[in-house]
């Protein structure tokens, strides 16, 4: 079913083409089913236009005669569906010359292929796995653990006789669950094994409500930069727990420079992959890594496998160059007349260059080594784990062959596989064999397979590195973690793990991990905030973590409330100013004849009570829970009462200055009209009603919920619209303050005790102190608190005017009546005015 162009006839070469022209294949319904080739859906117009490209330049080339003129070249182009199966499929065709692709099951061996055991790491099981699940030909899998390989889709044709890692990931968060540990680092390997290791144990924690402080990658290929990377990782972060999910065969540079870097007070968890290794439970390497804990295999004996391992001899087969480079490499010594060279030893060192070591040994083998003094991995069997799995796995192969030759199907099964014979038959047969397969293997453990290929049941043991009396590193045995399918059970061995200060498990470095974890605990919090979540999941915009920062509560909101004392505080404060000018303006009212209060225009004494009433009592509408009409009624009111009352004082100074300008020039110039003062007045504050009218319709301030997260709480305030014209109605106002101030500083020598034009010149300085204090107060703070300094600047005005304007005249009303009479009150004051 491969799509794509041919034009090879009459053509000496051809070139092949693999290009996307449709985006993907469809998936199949039915992955057990018969292995077709993969229809492809999705066309891909681009890809389309770069294969007519390649035919394009072939026929170009074709047509000169500078390039290749004895010969034209001829082109095979597939369609790869952008996917990884039909590449290789296409590969294979383009390679073999098989139209009809069909896999060459009598092997080079000339005998049938029944299927693979295999591949090692994960990485290169998918690799071999892209190409065999072409043909579906079974693989069985003894320690590619990724949980990518349980894709059924993609590697319908795997089997595995070793627990996916997604397993072991549960495992992992469950057992840092069990320590109280909350904030743990991941290093993993550049792999497969790594990178989907990390996926899901991330996946995990996060599930979890606990966080990964990092997650680093340890380079395949050493590369010292990328080495840094990691070590910094673990040097720099807080976290105390780290874990490593990389093969032993990748972890060893990284064990160099965490000796290298001195780094011993980290606890480390081990995966499966290295938990058990010789390469780095080594009592050298224990003072970095004493006390790990990991998860393994469970161990067993193989009967009949030491026997085994023993019996092999360099001699026996001078064909065998592996025995003679065992030997060569057990002994150090090199085996007479061969041509294995001595040692080979790819091993990276520190600076990252490879040290290959060809020398000859000087020493020859004399054939007489004996095995049993060697201290060997390969002759220890005391640690039979993954060695197991082989084990297994080669049984399920053999037992689905048995199961196959036998046709020992059930009923409704044979409906889709049909009976076949050994060796001549489909290996998609098999896989029905191997998908239905049950057995107990020598150990007693049960065997069987689930729908994904992966293990039904199964468990881990939980291992951890003390050093035993001989000073060698011991796996101690410290608790199990079973599962069955998705459910899951661990258990922890008691009492067995108090093996001397700071080595076992439930001392030294666990008790330090729990308390930085502790510590932590709260910069994880923190950080899961600040940042909006790479490694944990955020709060809600509303939300904050509780105490235990183990959930998210509602933020607590804030405002200036009429409950709480402050806000109390100033509502008394406000309605208290109100009163005070009510009575004023009572006093007024009763001695309304009297001169002190006519002179100088009482109506415009009557125009300022009012307006301080107003700015008063606005006060009350910063106080409470800001809604839309508040926040656009509070600043509007604010500043057209002060308008009033500012334009009001200023109709009163410029009569005072002119009174002055009358006083100095001795002539009478110009006498201003009571109603110009008025006119002052009713000008000013329209136009400041023009521009508020201007501000509420169209940039009007609105309730604002602050909601940033570092906030603890939502804070409730006023967005203020437009700045612009916020300045600007303000602005106004103190500009009017300004000109009231100068006009009444300059008459301020005239000669008189009436002294209205005093008093104001002192209300403008208190004004103006509080507002210019005002300024750095109310940019220097936040919330509520921002609402109160308002609050109090507003206050500290008005009764500063209140009690700078009208409280002395009150004084000399009522307690000094004697003093009320025209002579003292300010002969000199312009006529006009009475
Ligand atoms: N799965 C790893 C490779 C691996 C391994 C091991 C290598 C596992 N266990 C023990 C050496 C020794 C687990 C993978 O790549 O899937």
């Amino acid at each position: 079913n491969l799509t794509g162009y041919v034009e090879a006839k009459n053509h000496s070469v051809i070139i092949g083409g693999l290009f996307p022209i449709h985006s993907r294949t469809i998936p199949i319904d039915d992955p057990d089913g018969e292995p077709i080739s993969a229809l492809c859906e999705g066309f891909n117009f681009r890809g389309f236009r770069w294969m007519k490209a390649m035919i394009h330049t072939i026929k170009e080339i074709n047509e000169r005669t500078d390039i290749l003129p004895n010969h034209t070249l001829g082109y095979q182009i597939f369609d790869t569906c952008y996917t990884v199966s039909k590449t290789i499929e296409s590969t294979f065709t383009l390679l073999t010359g098989q139209e009809e692709y069909q896999p060459n099951i009598r092997n080079s061996t000339g005998k049938y292929l029944v299927g693979i055991i295999g591949a090692g790491g994960s990485s290169l099981s998918v690799a071999a796995l892209r190409i065999l699940s072409l043909y579906d030909m079974p693989q069985v899998g003894y320690t590619s653990s990724s949980s990518i390989l349980s894709d059924k889709f993609q590697f319908p044709s795997y089997y595995r006789t070793i627990p996916s890692d997604k397993i072991q990931s549960e495992a992992m968060v469950n057992l840092i669950q069990h320590f109280g540990w909350v904030w743990v680092g991941a290093i993993v390997a550049d792999d497969d094994y790594g990178k989907y290791g990390v996926k899901s144990f991330r996946e995990k924690m996060e599930s979890a409500h606990l966080c990964v402080a990092f997650s680093e990658t340890i380079p395949k290929v050493y590369s010292n930069e990328k080495m840094q990377n990691a070590v910094k990782a673990v040097k720099t972060s807080t976290a105390r727990v780290i874990v490593l999910f990389t093969s032993d065969i990748d972890l060893s540079p990284f064990v160099l420079e965490m000796v290298h870097h001195n780094i011993t007070d980290r606890t480390w968890i081990a995966s499966e992959a290295w938990v058990t290794s010789a390469l780095i439970a080594k009592p050298e390497y224990f003072p970095y890594f004493g006390g790990t804990i990991g998860f393994a295999i469970p161990r067993t004996v193989i009967p009949g496998l030491k026997e085994f391992l023993y019996d092999v001899h360099p001699s026996k087969d001078p064909s065998d160059i592996l025995t003679i480079e065992f030997w060569q490499t057990a002994f150090n010594c090199t085996w007479p007349n061969s041509s294995v060279p001595y040692n080979v030893d790819h091993r990276v060192n520190m600076t990252g260059k490879e040290d290959r070591l060809y020398d000859m040994s000087d020493q020859l083998c004399t054939g007489e080594e004996k095995l049993e003094d060697l201290k060997n991995t390969y002759l220890d069997v005391s640690q039979l784990r993954i060695t197991n799995n082989v084990k297994q796995a080669v049984y399920a192969m053999a037992y689905a062959l048995d199961r196959l030759s036998r046709c020992d199907l059930p009923e409704e099964e044979k409906a889709y596989t049909p009976c076949s014979h050994i060796p001549d038959y489909d290996p998609f047969n098999l896989m029905a064999y191997l998908r239905l397969l049950e057995f107990t293997s020598h150990d007693g453990r049960k065997m069987q397979f689930n729908r994904l290929g992966d293990q039904k049941s199964g468990h881990y043991d939980i291992l951890n590195w003390q050093i035993d009396d001989a000073g060698e590193v011991a796996f101690v045995k410290v608790g199990e973690y079973k599962f069955q399918e998705s459910n899951f059970q661990i258990q922890y061995v008691q009492n067995c793990v108090h093996r001397g200060p700071g080595k076992g498990f439930f001392t030294g470095n666990r008790i330090a991990a729990l308390i930085a974890s502790h510590v932590l605990m709260d910069m994880c919090q923190r950080k899961k905030v600040e940042m909006g979540q790479r490694e944990c999941d955020p709060c809600g915009e509303d939300d904050w973590s509780n105490a235990q920062k183990n959930k998210c509560v509602p933020k607590e909101v804030e405002f200036l409330a009429y409950e709480e004392a402050l806000g109390f505080t100033l509502v008394i404060l406000s309605i208290l100013g109100a009163l005070v000018v009510l009575a004023a303006t009572v006093v007024y009212v009763i001695h309304r004849h009297t001169p002190l209060v006519k002179a100088n225009d009482r109506e415009l004494s009557f125009l300022i009570q009012m307006s301080l009433v107003i700015t008063v009592l606005s006060s009350l509408l910063f106080i409470g829970k800001p809604s839309n009409w508040s926040c656009m009624a509070r600043q509007v009111t604010l500043a057209l009462g002060f308008c009033l009352c500012l334009s009001s004082i200023l109709g009163k100074t410029i009569s005072l200055f002119f009174a002055y300008r009358i006083s100095i020039s001795k002539t009478r110039l110009i006498s201003m009209h009571p109603i110009i003062r008025k006119l002052i007045v009713l000008v000013c504050v329209l136009g400041e009603i023009v521009v508020c009218s201007a501000y509420l319709v169209l940039e009007p301030p609105r309730m604002f919920k602050n909601i940033e997260p570092q906030n603890v709480k939502i804070i409730f305030e006023c967005n203020e619209g437009s700045i612009e014209f916020l300045c600007s109605i303000f602005g106004f106002d103190v500009l009017l303050a300004l000109l009231c101030f100068l006009t009444t500083f300059v008459a301020r020598q005239l000669p008189d005790n009436y002294y209205e034009g005093k008093c104001i010149t002192f209300a403008m300085l208190v004004f103006f102190i509080v507002w210019i204090s005002f300024v750095p107060a109310y940019l220097s703070t936040k919330g509520k608190f921002k609402v109160a300094v308002e609050l109090f600047a507003i206050l500290a005005s008005s009764y500063g005017l209140l009690g700078c304007i009208f409280l002395p005249k009150c004084f000399i009303i009522l307690l000094r009546p004697k003093r009320n009479t025209d002579e003292t009150v300010g002969g000199r004051v312009p006529t006009a005015d009475r």
